[in-house]
């Protein structure tokens, strides 16, 4: 029996199965075997060939969808790229990189070819597509209004091991030579221990010290013991509103109250996307000031996340002690603050 074989079994038995709590235990068993055999038939496949895409710039967000909803139309509007347009589906062959410039930030923008339902096993290229757009820092679900496929979307992304707006689950495990399993959690868990053991058997380990931090369902342990996971923020675009009547775009604006509502073709609604491109990459410009100069403010070193005043000295290479900072992270303008202390985006830095 193939590893194909053995998934669709497991998952037609888990689509079977009653979930309660004398059904836990064995729902763990399937799911975390049904991860490991994805894990084991998705490292064949997929090695990125020519799909693979170099990053470059500061951060990448990769854009996904449907064919033909207007993925390369938009990466066009926003960059000097040159990517294919039609009327047809299935244009866009392999992914196409172009070069976003804003707020002294380069953003990578990359077109995929488009997904369809069973994407993530296999059908359409899918398997190669969500490949090559999982490792973007961020994903722009493209979706067109009168065809509205964010569920089937987010279902292909979550089957290929992409979990978007989430954190990592808060699981540590330590393997050890002995000593058996020695599971401890900070919190009260709904999965009963039995069920806890059972997964982690299943992932291999015998011998091991495992701390869990928060409480977890099934999936996010699953989750916490798989190696293809990956942890994506997103932003949810509805395109060709261009297309739309005043009350449906009015509706559609009412049911997705955190979508962006664009049209990629009339350039409407793409400032605001890219504003919030950028916002969602929690991008930090950082000014550096020489003593007794001004602050560069043409060049400002770009962070992204939680960026410390050792995150800047690391990120220069060389070595600093003390820092004075200007800005919104800081009550006193100027003060020295320790190489702890973390910067806002537009903060003027002095390493001395
Ligand atoms: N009315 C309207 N049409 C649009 C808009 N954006 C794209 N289109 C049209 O939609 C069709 C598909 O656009 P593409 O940009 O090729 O779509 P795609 O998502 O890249 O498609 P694939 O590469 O096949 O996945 C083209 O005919 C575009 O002109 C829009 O905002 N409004
Ligand atoms: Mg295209």
């Amino acid at each position: 029996m193939s590893a194909e074989d053995d998934i669709k079994r497991i998952k037609e038995e888990l689509a079977k199965i009653k979930h309660n709590k004398s059904t836990e235990h064995y729902i763990g068993h399937l799911k975390a075997r049904l991860s490991k055999l994805k894990e084991k038939s998705t490292s064949k496949k997929t090695g990125g060939g020519s799909f693979a895409v170099k990053k470059m710039g500061d951060a990448t967000a990769a854009l996904v969808g449907f064919p033909s909803v207007g993925k390369s139309t938009l990466l066009n509007a926003l960059t000097s790229a040159e990517s294919r347009t039609a009327g047809y589906e299935f244009t866009t062959l392999k992914p196409i990189p172009g070069m976003l410039e804003y707020n002294k930030t380069k953003i990578q923008l990359i077109d995929a070819p488009g997904i369809i339902e069973g994407a993530s096993e296999g059908r359409g290229g899918g398997r190669q597509i969500l490949s090559a757009v999982r490792n973007a820092d961020l994903l722009i679900i493209l979706l067109d209004p009168r065809k509205n496929r964010l569920e089937i979307v987010r279902q292909e992304l979550y089957d290929s091991g992409v979990r978007l707006d989430q954190s990592p689950p808060d699981v540590l495990v330590k393997k050890t030579v002995k000593g058996g399993l020695v599971v401890e959690s900070t919190v009260k868990q709904e999965l009963s221990m039995d069920t806890i053991r059972g997964v982690l058997k299943e992932f291999g380990y015998v011998n091991a010290q495992v701390l869990l931090r928060q409480r977890l369902s099934v999936d996010e342990l699953v989750d916490a013991l798989s190696d293809n996971r990956v942890y994506v923020p997103s932003l949810v675009v509805y395109n060709k509103v261009d297309k739309l009547s005043e009350k449906e775009l009015k509706n559609l604006k009412k049911q997705h109250p955190k979508a962006l509502f664009i049209s990629a073709k009339n350039e409407s609604g793409v400032g605001e996307l890219v504003r919030a491109v950028w916002e969602k990459l929690d991008f930090k410009r950082i000014y550096l000031k020489k003593p007794g100069r001004d602050p560069d403010y043409d060049e400002p070193l770009i962070m992204r996340g939680l960026a410390t005043v050792q995150d800047v000295i690391k990120e220069l290479g060389k070595d600093f002690e003390s820092a004075r900072v200007w800005g919104s992270s800081v009550k006193h303008q100027g003060i020295t603050v320790s190489l702890k202390h973390e910067l806002n985006d537009e903060d003027v830095v002095t390493l001395s």
